[in-house]
């Protein structure tokens, strides 16, 4: 059986981090193989990535260079860890995937969707997530939430203007793919964002059990 691909996805700060982790833990407590990573990241080669792409420089970083960085460690993550675990038959939850690329890269950045398109189907093949949860909330509400930790990574020194693109590339995204986008009221209390993540993680303990029962 092969498992399911489950992508968590949104603007900084609307509480990705904090619901895969009750996501996981949901899906866990009714006894399914779930295993958790992130992007850029999930790997030895991709967290050292990560940190180029997130560490403050001096020169400007040309949105080519940025583009590439982020699909070598995604290279290296689909490789050495999302497949492997989606070939046991695992479900596995990612912390933002190539979505994220079309907002940022395409939607902030200005890169040209053709180009994501193209590094896409060379870095990931056939590989596409089963569901994507958008969590959607006004950008200053994320970004309030994620500037109360202290210190801005290079994202996080972005412009209001770069966030709202960002949103609204997301948010296209999630009408052109509504069979595969659930979208998230984030901008609402915890507990509240958590029922709504409940009737979606009771959608896919379900499709987990059927293919469980198919194989
Ligand atoms: N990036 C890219 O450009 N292209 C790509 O292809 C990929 C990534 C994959 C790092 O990602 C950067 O990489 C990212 C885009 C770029 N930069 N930005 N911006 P990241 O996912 O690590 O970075 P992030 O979006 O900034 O994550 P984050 O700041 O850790 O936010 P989060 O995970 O969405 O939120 P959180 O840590 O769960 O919650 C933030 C705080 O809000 C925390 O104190 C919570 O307790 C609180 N919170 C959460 N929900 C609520 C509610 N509902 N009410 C009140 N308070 C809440």
């Amino acid at each position: 059986m092969r498992g399911l691909f489950i992508t968590m996805e949104g603007g900084e700060g609307v509480g990705k981090s904090t619901n895969l982790t009750f996501l996981e833990n949901f899906l866990r407590d009714n006894g399914v193989d779930v295993v958790c990573t992130r992007e850029p990241g999930g790997t030895r080669i991709g967290e050292e990535i990560r940190k180029l792409l997130l560490q403050i420089r001096q020169e400007k970083v040309s949105a080519m260079t940025e583009l590439l960085l982020i699909f070598a460690a995604r290279a290296q993550h689909v490789s050495e860890f999302i497949e492997p675990a989606l070939a046991m038959g695992q479900v596995v939850l990612c912390d933002r995937f190539t979505d994220a690329t079309y907002a940022y890269q395409c939607g902030g950045r200005g890169v040209a969707w053709d180009t994501v398109e193209q590094l896409e189907e060379l870095v990931q093949d056939k590989l596409r997530p089963d569901v994507t949860l958008l969590l959607d909330a006004p950008t200053s509400v994320g970004m309030s939430r994620a500037r109360g930790r202290g210190e801005l990574d290079r994202f996080e020194q972005e412009d209001l203007d770069f966030f709202e693109r960002v949103r609204g590339s997301y948010l296209e995204q999630a009408k052109n793919d509504s069979g595969r986008y659930r979208l998230i009221n984030a901008s609402v209390s915890l507990d509240n964002v958590q029922q709504q993540l409940l009737e979606v993680g009771g959608e896919l303990l379900s499709r987990w059990r059927e293919r469980s029962s198919e194989s």
